[in-house]
């Protein structure tokens, strides 16, 4: 059922399947689209051809600036549903009203790489939620990671210069595989706990619906009596956290560059709607200063096991947009969007985004009137006394722009807070102006270590592989060496480790910061882990037995697993079962799992690399005893985790929901 929104815009939706005259954009009908208008039909253009100026001017104004940063997006409509009042907390309607459904917009990106990049690589994921509530939207701009590289928003431009493509040469797109990111990483060592995570498996989401989402800094929430509580946003996928294995990462950028919005666009589609649950960690005031850390330094997390995740409510993505530019690529988000009963705290890398999103819009949507861009507009009333501006497209009719006014009775007018209107917190502030990193901020490494301490044996080797290759990318040897000096004062270990795999001084001092403190919450090992909508690619020959080949699906699909039979060749196995994708057009890198039931003698080098990066990317394996031969001519080791005779759907299901087997011994 349509929600507010939703009608909202379909009121400006243009059917474009529809039986139409094709006009000029004044509504003139053109009887030829085809041809300009020439002196003879051999002559130049004429002047006067005002048709094919205006589509030839339209046409080359199509493209806006993107993003300076999460560029790379792809959006959903959906709605959240909370499961309990938390009037204790906040005041805000969206959060205290359970019988409600707001409806909620969502845009996933990744942060460096431009529009058209590709989307496995390993980096950061944008995930920005705009609720459309009756109080105005509020926006939840988060990310895939809990921490951030710094600490101050003044510095987020040089962050920014040193992540994304160097000026001289424009390489390397959407990665911080470069000199200048690693320079930065060693001279601004803030920057070392999120740089842990980017370069662990938390930077390679296998999909959006199987990512995290974190609003990262401390907000707060208010009260109806004005009471605040520090809060910290969270949100959980409700099939689990997992990742992509690196290799399988870099493959997947060549096979399929749209591999994460493919899957999201394809999962609403068919109906298996993404879903995350909310969750809030809260703290009173009164436990401000009572952990070993300061509650507002966007670098460090509130431990799970320390301030549990309370979970309020579910966000379901059920409908693609029927627009991408006009949806996705226009909305706008701003941490600033905030509505009664959500503040904000004092963390200096909050306060400074605060003015830095609206900012970009001026450029990236042309002018001050973003808001009214249908994607972007409140389903709310709205009204002010602000007028005119680049593409403004409400006809103010009245007098008066201006507050206080008597001449028409003081309208637009504010509203008293019992009624709803937006006061800031109370907060006290007794300071000099300073410009100055709090004393209480500047432990780099302990959350870092504490990251590292967390991780199971095999992410730990992910995250050595992930420095190694991102450092033993910088061409300038000081810049890995003071990159390899900055991880010894995190863990003396991993230094020495990446220092011998990139070629830098293994460095003598013992500086590493000394705590055995972990976080088991941070491991995706200890996620979900459920066979809801993952893949199997099903490798059958024209041969294959349908009887057999039937009842898999059915086993398969009474598990909600999705399937693709996978043949050398196009084939028609019966009337109802078609084989499509062949060794030319898929790859088991795209799927969760491989399932060979038939497959020719000798194994032809399509299916053998097929079979072999299955296995090398510690995915379950299932074979039918027809094919154990062919399997002997592969590197698949049969004694191994995961890799399977297949008897029966229930065997090789009960293995792919573990979906990684990382004690496999390659
Ligand atoms: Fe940002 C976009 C998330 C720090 C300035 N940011 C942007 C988007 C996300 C985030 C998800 C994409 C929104 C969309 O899909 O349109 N940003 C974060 C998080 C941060 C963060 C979680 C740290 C906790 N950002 C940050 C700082 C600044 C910015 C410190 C500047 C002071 N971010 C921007 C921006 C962008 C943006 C330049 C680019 C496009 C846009 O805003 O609309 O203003």
């Amino acid at each position: 059922m349509a929600n507010e929104k939703d009608k909202q815009l379909e009121s400006v939706t243009v059917d474009t399947t529809q039986e139409a005259a094709l006009t000029t954009n004044q509504g003139l009908k053109m009887a030829e689209d085809e041809f300009s208008l020439k002196a003879g039909d051999r002559g130049p253009t004429l002047l006067e051809d005002f048709h094919f100026r205006e589509k030839m001017t339209h046409f080359d104004h199509e493209r806006i600036p993107e993003r300076i940063v999460h560029a790379r997006g792809y959006g959903a409509h959906g709605e959240f549903e909370l499961y309990e009042p938390l009037e204790q907390y906040t005041k805000a309607k969206f959060l205290n009203d359970t019988s409600k459904k707001t409806p909620v917009f969502v845009r996933f990106s990744t942060v460096a790489g431009s529009k058209g990049s590709p989307e496995t690589v390993r980096d950061v994921r944008g995930f920005a939620t705009k609720f459309y509530t009756e109080e105005g939207n509020y926006d939840l701009v988060g990310n895939n990671i809990p921490v951030f590289f710094i600490q101050d928003a003044i510095k987020f431009p040089d962050l920014v210069h040193a992540v994304k493509p160097e000026p001289h040469n424009e390489i390397p797109q959407a990665g911080t595989a470069h000199d200048t990111y690693w320079d930065f990483f060693a001279q601004n060592p803030e920057s070392t706990h999120m740089t842990m995570w980017t370069m662990s498996d938390r930077a390679l989401p296998k999909s959006f619906r199987t990512m995290e989402g974190f609003g990262v800094h401390t907000f707060r929430l208010v009260n109806k009596e004005g009471k605040s509580h520090f809060v910290k946003f969270h949100w959980k996928p409700k099939l689990g956290t997992h990742s992509l294995v690196w290799d399988e990462a870099q493959i997947i950028a060549g096979k399929n560059i749209d591999f994460n919005r493919e899957d999201l666009y394809e999962s609403i589609e068919k109906g298996d709607y993404p879903e995350w649950e909310l969750g809030l960690q809260i703290l009173s005031e009164e436990d401000e200063f009572n952990f070993d850390f300061d509650i507002l330094d966007p670098t460090k997390i509130w431990p799970e096991e320390e301030v549990p995740v309370k979970i309020v409510g579910k966000m379901t993505l059920n409908r693609n947009v029927d627009n991408v530019f006009a949806e996705t690529e226009q909305v706008m988000f701003s941490p600033a969007h905030i509505v009664p009963g959500i503040d904000f705290s004092n963390d200096p890398l909050l306060q400074g985004r605060l003015f830095s999103y609206t900012d970009t819009q001026i450029l990236r949507l042309g002018g001050p009137n973003f808001h009214q861009i249908p994607i972007n507009a409140p389903v709310c009333p709205f009204a002010n006394n602000q007028r005119d501006g680049l593409h403004q497209h409400q006809i103010h009719k009245g007098m008066t722009s201006y507050h206080r006014n008597g001449i028409n009775n003081n309208n637009p007018h504010t509203t008293p807070v019992e009624d709803g209107g937006f006061e800031s917190y109370h907060e006290r502030i007794d300071a000099h102006k300073v410009r100055a990193r709090s004393e209480s901020f500047k432990d780099f490494y302990s959350q870092a270590k504490m990251f590292l301490n967390s991780l199971t044996e095999a992410e730990r080797k992910h995250l050595t592989d992930g420095f190694s290759f991102e450092i033993g990318k910088c061409k300038l040897d000081f810049v890995k060496q003071n990159a390899v000096n900055n991880l010894n004062k995190v863990d003396k270990k991993l230094a020495e480790e990446v220092a011998l795999r990139v070629g830098a001084e293994v460095p003598a001092a013992d500086e590493e910061v000394k705590t055995d403190k972990a976080s088991p919450a941070v491991s995706m090992e200890n996620t979900v882990k459920k066979l809801d909508t993952l893949s199997v690619a099903v490798v059958v020959t024209e041969n294959s037995d349908v009887v057999e080949v039937e009842t898999l699906i059915k086993d398969f699909a009474a598990h909600k697993v999705n399937y693709k039979l996978i043949a050398n060749r196009p084939v028609k196995l019966s009337e109802g079962l078609k084989v499509t994708e062949t060794f030319d057009t898929v790859h088991s890198t795209l799927f969760d799992g491989l399932l060979v039931l038939d497959a020719e003698a000798p194994l032809a080098p399509p299916l053998k690399d097929f079979i072999e990066a299955a296995n090398r990317h510690y995915k379950t394996v299932g074979y039918s005893s027809r094919v154990a031969p062919l399997i002997d001519t592969t590197s698949v080791k049969k004694d191994q985790p995961g890799i399977i005779e297949v008897s029966t759907a229930e065997s090789y299901l009960n293995l792919l929901v573990v979906q990684r087997h990382w004690d496999r011994v390659l």
